[in-house]
């Protein structure tokens, strides 16, 4: 297993040369924020950022992500020019020699908090989700910008953008996924690219906008969808491990070949459809990452593994989860789990 950490790029206070300095860390998980989505990610831009990387003594291995543009996701009749801009990303990004792409389909919002700072007895900050801040608010009375939203639409486009996913609700977004998945994994089989689908972040249905990679029965279905080894998942602790329904180890055996990227974390179960994140170690919240660690080991995992949402620590600022502390705090933590998990495999 390969350790690796993610980078937002140049304007990322935690600088590469400080990555570097976290032992057994020798990946890069990186993204272009600069290009719009819905463009080409040019085999030229790429190169550029895989050399920077390299100049570090680093490897660029994963994208994460290629974002998808909303009509793909609505399919509506102008996803063809996305979709074929999707696949020219998909080649580019092989010729400039990166070969894992995370990315996700979920409409509208990425990943969702309701708060980015929330202070733990020990002065640390994380990020939660309290679910009676995201239903006190609806789609109809016009939602406020929560933090952690990743896309910057108004609150009108916002609107309308959710009322067309309803009004599709899960079986069309699922249609879509299908869609999307026919025309790009022919590609990234040609081109030797694995795609790795991340789970919805959390797992749910968000405003009653339908979200549909929750967990083990959605994952198999979509799996199902195209049998070609190049279309898996990115197996992330944190957003499987929110519902307390999804058996982790046993989604990690269901989908063994079908894992191309890991992200560990651990998140604390506070109430339903609430939850904190916290340290990384099993003992702080709801994620045996023993567990996790030693069955993706045992079923074969091999791939780049990354230390997810960080807390703050130590004074440090920055972007919320990916300060530079708790994630190499979280990398070392992880890095011994796969020693002793790699060992006794061999033994
Ligand atoms: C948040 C991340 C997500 C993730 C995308 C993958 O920290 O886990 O933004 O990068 O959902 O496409």
């Amino acid at each position: 297993m390969q350790s690796t950490m993610r980078w937002y790029g140049p304007s990322d206070p935690v600088k590469l040369e400080y990555i570097r300095q976290v032992p057994c860390v020798n990946g890069i998980v990186a993204a272009m924020f600069e290009i719009p989505v819905g463009e080409v990610w040019s085999e030229n831009a790429i190169v550029e950022r895989k050399k920077r990387i390299a100049s570090h003594g680093l490897e660029m291995v994963v994208i994460e992500s290629i974002p998808i543009h909303e009509s793909i996701k609505l399919g509506t009749p102008d996803r063809e020019q996305y979709i074929h801009n999707y696949q020219q990303s998909i080649r580019n990004m092989a010729a400039a020699g990166v070969f894992v792409l995370c990315y996700n389909f979920m409409p509208i919002f990425d990943w969702m908090r309701t708060d980015l700072a929330h202070q733990f007895s020990d002065g640390s900050t994380a990020s939660k989700l309290d679910h009676d801040v995201i239903s006190s608010m609806s789609l109809a009375k016009g939602l406020t910008r929560l933090p952690a939203w990743a896309n910057d639409f108004d609150a009108a486009a916002m609107q309308a953008l959710g009322q067309q996913y309803i009004e599709r609700g899960e079986s069309g977004l699922l249609e879509n996924l299908a869609y999307f998945l026919n025309a790009i994994v022919p590609v990234a089989e040609s081109c030797g690219v694995k795609l790795a689908l991340h789970p919805d972040d959390p797992p749910w249905a968000l405003f009653d906008v339908p979200r549909i990679v929750r967990d083990s029965n959605t994952i198999q279905t979509i799996l199902e969808l195209h049998p070609s080894p190049n279309h898996g998942i990115t197996f992330c602790t944190g957003s499987l491990g929110v519902n307390p329904n999804n058996d982790l180890v046993q989604i990690i055996r269901q989908c063994a070949g079908r894992i191309h990227f890991v992200h560990a974390r651990n998140v604390k179960i506070t109430a339903p459809k609430s939850f904190l994140e916290v340290a990384h170690p099993s003992q702080y919240g709801n994620v045996n990452m023993y567990d996790i660690i030693s069955t993706l080991v045992e079923t074969g995992f091999t791939g780049a593994i990354r230390s997810d949402h960080g807390r703050m620590i130590w004074g440090e600022t920055g972007i919320a989860g990916y300060g530079l502390y708790d994630r190499a705090l979280g990398t070392m933590y992880l890095r011994g789990l796969i020693e002793a998990a790699e060992r006794q495999r061999v033994i």
